[in-house]
């Protein structure tokens, strides 16, 4: 099938890979950056890529794209294949990429463990840091051998698991094409999945179909598929290209709600809600909610009609139980009360956004228009504080402009607020990053930790104390700086920074892009109960990155966090003036 084939996307990973074989391989800068450069126009690019597949003058009219990317382009799009890539993955050894993941370890020291110690894999840099065998390789001290010991050790622990926004994506494909296909009546992801987990171990899809071979048949050529792991009637499981797992499995109709319950989990949930059946004189199971007659043979099985099995809705009700959002089926609390939960309609305002100031890559006016169009009434300009460096961070004279360009921007902008804010990094020693007079004339302060995120609890808890403390800040931006699968971050103790940011009337926020929902589930549940304010931004840098959204939203539902909860929630009167509270 043709759905998961995204050659954009596949073209931004290229393109990215390249600008790392190339530093690898001790390219000069400027070829790296270049390369690097085409993956974040294609980014931002809306629009059907293909229709450049003979027309090669017209990417090279896009800023950011010369002659030899647009010429590797169209060659891509039109073969599927860059040559040009191949021949230079070719002389890197195969398993030196993986090196590069790991965090803390950039090309230039990848390079010179590769030279100077013959690391080619993270096999081979374990065994040297084993054997004392880096010791040849440039400065490399202890400390630094220690610290990449750790990370080897953090990647191990994060396994296999594929981060929620890159299965979502995947999985919302293969589920809009497999259910165009005739006879699908029903479609839907199920598993860790649906319940909005910030990792997954392998997709679940549920479907019925009139005709479940010629569907199961179908899914074995979905685009990327390395391995079909199994095939039968009613179930198959592929392994696409990326390593991640998918299962369908086709049910009847008539119990399709039956179905989604079982297979969105948690098992936990399911195990409590069995033996609520069983307390109640009935057996649920994967085909329906029965009558237990105690017989031994599976009531599906003697032709018995289920109490309830179509839906979700009927199964939770005939257990005499509100109906549980996904998010809320972890078996973390009494199945009795569910809260009304935010959702993505309820959020109002984006308060965590960047320009091209600093590392972002829309212009202020493309930004507002962006958050107008998603029918936000605020939008908070947020970008990057003068020690930001890599991010291009403003120093105070550009800020004072930039304060200025929002205002007039605001001005004239009609149906939406645009706030002048910063995101101001907090100091590893918890300082912030401008003075209290300049911090004082912005309308927003989202303070966030940027660098030293190794640091230990006991530091990291008074650094954030300090920020959240800090009268003229609003919100806590992703406070413990974690990476999906890449970076732990700190670990301070959140109780405390909870109880703080209370009392302080501070927001904590939840950065909704996919890499990092930090705040995780867990804390927020634990900000929520303690009667903290949560914040969901994007932290968006494109255009696309509003759609990261729905990634926060479901860690906050995840959360149990409501719109009462949730200052992006508010009428735009209540949050300005909860803004103009932190205000001299
Ligand atoms: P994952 O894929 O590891 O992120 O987690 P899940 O929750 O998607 O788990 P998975 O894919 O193994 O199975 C999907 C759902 O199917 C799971 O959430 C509950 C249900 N399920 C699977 N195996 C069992 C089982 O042995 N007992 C019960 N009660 N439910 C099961
Ligand atoms: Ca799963
Ligand atoms: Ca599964
Ligand atoms: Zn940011």
């Amino acid at each position: 099938m043709s759905t998961s084939s995204d050659p954009r996307r596949e073209l931004i990973a290229l393109f990215d890979e390249m600008g790392s074989i190339l530093e690898l391989l001790g390219a000069n800068g400027f070829k790296v950056n270049a390369s690097r450069k085409v993956a974040r126009v294609l980014e931002d690019m809306t629009g059907d890529i293909t229709r450049f597949r003979d027309d090669a003058k017209g990417l090279q009219a896009i800023d950011g794209i010369g002659k030899s990317s647009a010429e590797k382009i169209c060659t891509y799009l039109q073969t599927g294949s860059m040559p040009d890539f191949e021949k230079l993955l070719a002389q890197v050894p195969e398993g030196l990429l993986a090196v590069l993941e790991i965090p803390g370890l950039g090309p230039k020291t990848v390079r010179a463990m590769w030279e100077h110690a013959g690391v080619e894999s993270v096999a081979d840099l374990e065994k040297a840091i084993a054997d004392d065998g880096l010791g040849d390789v440039p400065r490399m001290g202890p400390k630094t051998i220690a610290n990449i010991a750790d990370s080897i050790e953090f990647l191990k622990k994060a396994g296999d698991r594929t981060p929620l926004g890159t299965a979502w994506p995947l999985a919302e494909k293969i589920v809009d094409h497999l259910g165009s296909r005739p006879g699908v009546s029903r479609i839907a992801f199920a598993g860790s999945l649906r319940r909005g987990r910030d990792t997954i171990g392998d997709i679940d899809i549920l479907a019925c179909c009139e005709d479940a071979p010629s569907l199961i048949e179908h899914f074995q050529s979905t685009k990327g598929v390395e391995k079909v792991l199994l095939a039968g009637d009613t179930k198959c499981s592929i392994r696409l290209e990326r390593g991640i797992q998918v299962d369908l499995r086709v049910v009847a109709e008539s119990a399709f709600g039956a179905a989604l319950m079982y297979f969105t989990g948690s098992k936990e949930h399911n195990v409590r809600l069995r033996e609520r059946a069983i307390k109640a004189g009935m057996r649920l199971n994967e085909y329906g909610l029965f009558t237990d007659d105690g017989e031994d043979e599976p009531p599906q099985n003697r032709g018995i009609e289920p109490i309830a099995s179509e839906t979700e809705e009927s199964i939770y009700a005939a257990l005499g139980l509100p109906m549980h959002p996904p998010e809320l089926r972890e078996d973390r609390d009494d199945l009795e009360s569910v809260p009304e939960l935010v959702t993505i309609e309820d959020i109002k305002a984006e308060l965590h956004a960047h320009t091209t100031a600093s590392d972002g890559h829309l212009s202020l006016e493309e930004l507002v228009a962006a958050a107008k169009a998603r029918g936000f009434h605020t939008l908070a300009v947020t970008d990057h504080s003068r020690s930001s460096v890599q991010a291009n961070g403003l120093d105070e004279k550009r800020l004072l402009a930039h304060i200025d360009a929002i205002r007039q921007v605001n001005e004239d902008t009609e149906g939406i607020t645009v706030l002048a804010g910063s995101e101001v990094d907090i100091l590893s020693d918890g300082r912030l990053d401008y003075d209290d007079e300049l911090l004082a004339r912005l309308d927003l302060v989202v303070a966030s930790p940027h660098v030293a995120l190794t640091q230990d609890p006991k530091k990291a808890t008074a650094r954030l104390l300090a920020a959240i403390r800090h009268p003229l800040v609003h919100i806590i931006g992703h406070p413990t700086g974690r990476i999906i699968n890449r970076r732990p971050g700190l670990s301070p103790d959140m109780d405390t920074l909870i109880e703080a940011a209370v009392e302080c009337d501070t927001a904590l926020e939840i950065n909704a892009n996919p890499q990092r929902l930090d705040l995780r589930d867990v804390h927020v549940r634990a900000a929520v109960d303690a009667g903290c304010r949560i914040s969901i931004d994007t932290d968006a840098h494109a255009e696309s990155h509003f759609d990261f959204l729905r990634y926060g939203v479901i860690t906050a539902r995840r959360g149990r966090c409501t719109p009462a909860d949730c200052v992006n929630c508010m009428p735009a009167a209540d949050l300005h003036a909860w803004l103009k509270s932190k205000r001299p």
